[in-house]
């Protein structure tokens, strides 16, 4: 096999965040996030009707879950903190103590096992309290509530974290919040289902910028007041999906390459190159927000990793040229493309039981190549890769455990993630998503990513085939690159 590619200090890890895992949504002191509001508001567009109250309750079994990637041998554990945990009322209000020992427990933890803590500051979680203040990212305000966050996090873990992620998904994030209404804050730019609610087609974009400068606000603070006595490193991820072509026309290669700059470059490309992607600014116009002199400053290296979390491919047709149905990517603001996981009827890669993930493990290694190019080779970490299960009427635990078709994906993606170090990329690890079972947000319940399984009804964790495998991958891995 290849793991001899992967390096002997490579991350091993799985994969988490808050809202997920938690549950303890009203425990001691915790203040209400946007997702605890929005999971209560009937009408949300979560298909079973569930919430994540209690979710799997990691935030009274970590113990129990440290023990479990302790076995499973991995070292490192991407988690991330609720904000309204710690602040429930954002920098208008005390920091919440419980929620701070909460997080210095499962450290302490981790760390007594050898595990790394790699934390993301926020997992699509905002609280409700700044949401109601003043709109959440649409407004300037985020970013100073983001640094003041962020700064209480590195002044109270710092000492023991060594990977700090600002933003998961932000790409996701606007798109589902402010363009497609999906997620909350539920506005749509874009008509959709029954969403008409949203002021303009800005939105998304004036989001995405206070994100941006948010992000930047937060490096900035690590940077000068904690680098030098903590020296962590502090990334971003987004969601990277591989866009091929769908023909070798010129127009479908630009096409794919507009996808990749109106998702994951939209944020990229700024924080690492201080301005917009070159083909937003052209197509968007005044649409889209300005940096200021003095943002422009800030902004330029602004990480130290790009989190990659990568699951699949589509292939991508030009609508900028020639005209397309409308769907998705094809309208002006996301870029004039469309996506399509077919070509000819044929399609990427291995359909799964979820309509949006194919089967293409070479995207791997296409977008971590990509990424190489475009940055410069940045160090990159894979901060979610995985295999979804949709459950029926009829599934048995039987057959859930027994799950051959997460192991054959994790396998051939991380194969195909060896192909690219190989040829040179410079990637430091590998996290799986997910360690547990967990809630899939709008599928609440109904998809099961973890490599072990979660009794919704009695919390009871039972390792599937797929742990008993990374637990072997990961032990193969030390013998032959050494302790
Ligand atoms: C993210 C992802 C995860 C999902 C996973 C499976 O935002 O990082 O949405 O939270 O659970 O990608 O879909």
């Amino acid at each position: 096999n290849n793991l001899s590619a992967f390096p002997s200090n490579f991350l091993f890890g799985t994969a988490s965040s808050a809202y997920q895992y938690e549950g303890g949504y009203l425990a001691d002191g915790k203040g209400l996030n946007n997702w605890d509001v929005y999971s209560h508001k009937p009408g949300n567009l979560i298909v079973d009707g569930s919430n994540a109250d209690i979710a799997v309750d990691h935030y009274h079994r970590y113990l129990e879950d440290i023990d479990l990637m302790h076995s499973l041998g991995v070292n490192s554990y991407r988690f991330s903190i609720s904000w309204a945990r710690i602040l429930p009322k954002g920098r208008f209000g005390e920091i919440n103590e419980a929620g701070i020992k909460f997080y210095n427990n499962l450290i302490d933890g981790l760390l007594l096992k050898g595990i790394e803590p790699f934390v993301t500051l926020t997992h699509i979680d905002f609280p409700q309290e700044l949401e109601d203040r003043y709109g959440s990212w649409l407004s300037p305000e985020s970013q100073e509530d983001f640094a003041y966050f962020a700064d209480i996090c590195f002044k109270s873990f710092g000492d023991r974290v060594k990977y700090w992620v600002t933003f998961n998904e932000p790409d996701f994030q606007v798109k589902y919040g402010y363009r497609l209404g999906t997620f909350p804050p539920s506005r749509c730019s874009r008509p959709f289902g029954n969403c008409t609610y949203g002021d303009s087609e800005k939105e998304p974009f004036i989001a995405a910028h206070n994100i941006i400068l948010a992000h930047i606000a937060a490096v900035h603070v690590y940077r000068t007041k904690y680098q030098e006595s903590q020296r962590a490193s502090i990334g971003i991820v987004l969601h990277c999906m591989w866009y091929e072509p769908i023909s070798n026309s010129v127009a479908d290669k630009l096409a794919a390459e507009r996808a990749q700059s109106f998702s994951i470059n939209w944020f990229l490309e700024p924080i690492i190159y201080g301005r917009y992607p070159r083909e937003m600014q052209n197509i968007l116009g005044s649409i889209l927000p300005e940096f200021t002199t003095s943002e422009k400053q800030k902004l330029n290296q602004g990480l130290d990793f790009i989190g990659v979390n990568h699951y699949t491919s589509f292939y991508v047709k030009d609508c900028m040229f020639s005209a397309c149905e409308p769907g998705s990517g094809t309208s002006k603001t996301e870029g004039f493309w469309a996506q399509s996981s077919q070509k000819n009827g044929i399609p990427i890669g291995e359909p799964t039981e979820l309509s949006w993930l194919n089967v293409y493990p070479q995207g791997m290694d296409k977008i971590v190549t990509y990424l190489k190019h475009k940055y410069h080779n940045i160090p990159m970490i894979i901060t979610e890769n995985g295999y979804g299960d949709v459950i029926k009427a009829d599934s048995t635990i039987d057959e859930l455990l027994h799950d051959e078709k997460r192991i054959d994906f994790m396998d051939r993606h991380l194969d195909a993630l060896s192909t690219a170090i190989k040829k040179g990329a410079n990637v430091k690890g590998y996290f799986a998503w997910s360690l547990l079972d967990n809630f899939e947000w709008n599928s609440g319940y109904t998809v099961r990513f973890g490599l072990h399984h979660v009794d919704h009804k009695t919390l009871m964790r039972r390792p599937k085939m797929s742990a008993t495998w990374y637990k072997n991958l990961i032990a193969e891995h030390r013998k032959c690159k050494g302790p």
